[in-house]
């Protein structure tokens, strides 16, 4: 039986009549049977959404928090089977899979508690007998476009500030992961959201991602994907309030001083963890010229002895389906034209693929400026703590960057001149924790932060009121 969308509190079929079906990456088995929504099905969520937003506003926000604390305690309950339908439905290795329900988790908790800060500003007025401050208001209805690579975690960051801050949400997940989004919306159903506050219309991006981006019913889109997606977004939202996170082409920097089998473990979990399918993920390593050969070395031991299978099993998961096989495969040959091939390069039956390093390669090289989103990493030789910036700098991206070293003064000079929203030292480039904000610089999005303090600044604006007590007009500037 097919899944239904989550439309005012009901589950529906949509009204497209048509279905799709969602397939284990590791497995080809089937997950379940989806709604393929269309605009029509938009427009009800919508509707709904508006409807619910009216009495969810005025819902305090500390009782708003208490209904996120009930969803962080179910999915804290439940986090065992999440993290094994993570693993199941978009392939990462399984600790990972309870990862991506961990920070699901943290985020709630975390916005929860927002629930009684909320804070504004108050100030001085430059009249008498009046008072200034600023409050906290949601945007009303957002539009959340997931990606399917953290398939409860993405969403969870936009969900948990978009609801502490009394905003209502049509969420639209990626196609390839609406398993994981359904058993998130039961969860927050079953915590006391109200009907209508939170809306699922699963479906693809062309007939739900779209309308919802040009709907004039939908006042913010929050979106996590694909730079070209992101552009879209961009281009099609109008005078909405549009949050993005494209992609990264994160490096991570190796000096002669770094402690190298640190940097080993950070760089194999960097480039090969989820299967090189993260955003943050490391996809080049600059490494100085003083300790390139050893540096090799240990990755080609460290990178022989990663297991490659069903995430239950293996360390290296699948590529989420064939597509991105054939987009590995596509610059796996083109890096052999532009650098030398270290280790792996093989795509392995089904949707596997061998952990992949170039070496040899130029800065300006495509696999060296475009993001793979697969497990593919290329090394570039540097001889300078400068030049290593020069090249981390130089793409068009932004999102994390990372440096291994001891020396304190090249890692304050990394954390000033790295172009990045995220910098790690002796850390590697993923790893962000949701009390701090996550974002990029540059064509990794326009700015927005999510989680942390800013990511509630992304679901509501300002509101600025003037308390005059003084009983007659008073002009500001004009009155002496
Ligand atoms: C992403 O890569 O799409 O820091 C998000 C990390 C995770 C979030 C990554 N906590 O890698």
């Amino acid at each position: 039986m097919a899944e239904k969308l989550f439309i005012g509190g009901k589950w529906v079929k949509s009204k497209s009549g048509k279905t799709f079906t969602s397939i284990n990456p590791a497995t080809g088995g089937t997950i379940g049977t989806f709604q393929s929504g269309n605009s029509k099905d938009v427009g009800l969520a919508v509707r709904a959404a508006r409807k619910a937003y009216k009495k969810w506003r005025l819902t305090p926000a500390p009782g708003r928090g208490e209904i996120l604390f009930e969803a962080a305690r179910l999915l804290k309950k439940n986090k065992k089977r999440l993290g094994k339908c993570v693993t199941d439905e978009m392939g990462k290795q399984i600790s990972e899979g309870l990862g991506d329900v961990q920070e699901a988790i943290d985020v709630f908790e975390y916005m929860a508690a927002e629930g009684r800060r909320f804070f504004g500003h108050t100030t001085t007025s430059e009249s008498p007998d009046k008072f200034a401050m600023t409050v906290r208001v949601p945007l009303g209805v957002c539009g959340l476009i997931t990606p399917w690579n953290f398939p409860i975690a993405i969403p969870a960051w936009k969900l948990a500030p978009c609801l502490i801050a009394g905003n209502a949400a049509v969420f639209k997940p990626a196609s390839d992961t609406p398993g994981c989004a359904l058993e998130l919306v039961k969860i927050l159903s079953e915590a006391g959201v109200p009907d209508g506050v939170v809306n699922l219309v699963t479906g693809s991006g062309r007939n739900v991602g779209a309308p919802i981006v040009r709907h004039k019913g939908i006042d913010a889109i929050s979106f996590t994907g694909s730079r070209e997606v992101g552009e879209f977004v961009a281009a099609n939202a109008g005078l909405k309030k549009v949050g993005l996170e494209l992609g990264g082409k994160n490096p991570i920097i190796v000096m002669g001083d770094a402690d190298l089998d640190l940097a080993v473990d950070g760089i194999i979990w960097g480039a090969f963890g989820t299967t090189g399918q993260r955003c943050t993920a490391a996809s080049r390593v600059i490494v100085h010229k003083a300790v390139e050969k050893p540096l090799l070395a240990r990755l080609l031991r460290a990178t022989g002895k990663l297991t490659i299978g069903y995430g239950m099993k293996a360390d290296v998961g699948p590529l989420v389906n064939q597509a991105a096989v054939e987009k590995t495969k596509a610059y796996v040959e083109i890096g052999k034209k532009e650098g030398k091939l270290f280790c792996g390069g093989n795509a392995l039956e089904g949707n596997f693929f061998e952990p992949t390093i170039f070496t040899k390669v130029k800065p300006s090289a495509r696999i060296a400026q475009e993001e793979i989103f697969g497990p593919v990493l290329a090394i570039i030789t540097v001889k300078s703590l400068g030049e290593a910036i020069t090249v981390a700098n130089s793409t068009s991206y932004g999102l994390s960057a990372a440096i291994y070293t001891r020396d304190v003064n090249s890692a304050f000079t990394a954390i000033r001149d790295l172009e990045a929203g995220i910098t790690y030292i002796n850390a590697p480039t993923i790893g962000a924790e949701v009390h701090l904000p996550f974002g990029g610089v540059k064509a990794t999005g326009n700015g927005t932060r999510e989680a942390g303090i800013l990511g509630l600044e992304e679901f509501s604006e300002v509101k600025t009121a003037y308390v005059d007590y003084s009983g007659k007009l008073q002009k500001a500037q004009i009155d002496e």
